[in-house]
């Protein structure tokens, strides 16, 4: 009975890890603060989970001098991954209590799925082209330390 049990467990856990698969995203643009370029900038391409799973931390980079970055990563999950670029900047950034620069904003986009591909390659990058960092987004978040 209990032997069982444990093969149906074990057959279930095999079903999941064959129906789980590789899926792979990248992205790629070039940062402005204002007519200046946004260089030596972190971005990190992070893949959403539900708590209690952390999310996945897929790659950093930071951008060159003229402001140009690509991350790209991938990730084995049974259904769709959440992939998201973050950007952690200090252009026009007054600063928590006035103080400069102490904390960065971080603002968050999320890739369309259709931008996400099963396999290990990029297939087709999400064009994020030259944005102008200088906007506040209005649900933007603050990264300290
Ligand atoms: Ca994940
Ligand atoms: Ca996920």
């Amino acid at each position: 009975m209990a032997s069982s049990l444990l093969s149906f467990l074990l057959l279930l856990m095999c079903c999941l890890l064959v129906s789980a698969r590789d899926q792979t995203v990248g992205a790629r643009g070039q940062l402005m603060c204002g007519n200046q370029p946004l260089n030596n900038t972190e971005v990190k391409l992070w893949e959403l989970d539900t708590w209690p799973d952390p999310d996945d931390l897929l790659m950093t980079v930071y951008t060159d001098s003229p402001g140009r970055f690509s991350v790209w990563g991938t990730e084995n999950e049974i259904t769709t991954i959440t992939p998201v670029v973050k950007i952690y900047h200090r252009c026009n950034n007054k600063g928590l209590f006035s103080i400069p620069n102490f904390c960065k904003r971080k603002v968050t986009y999320e890739i369309p799925s259709s931008y996400i591909a099963n396999g290990r390659s990029v297939q087709r990058w999400y064009e994020m082209g030259t944005m102008n960092m200088e906007a506040k987004q209005r649900n933007e978040d603050t990264e300290c330390l």
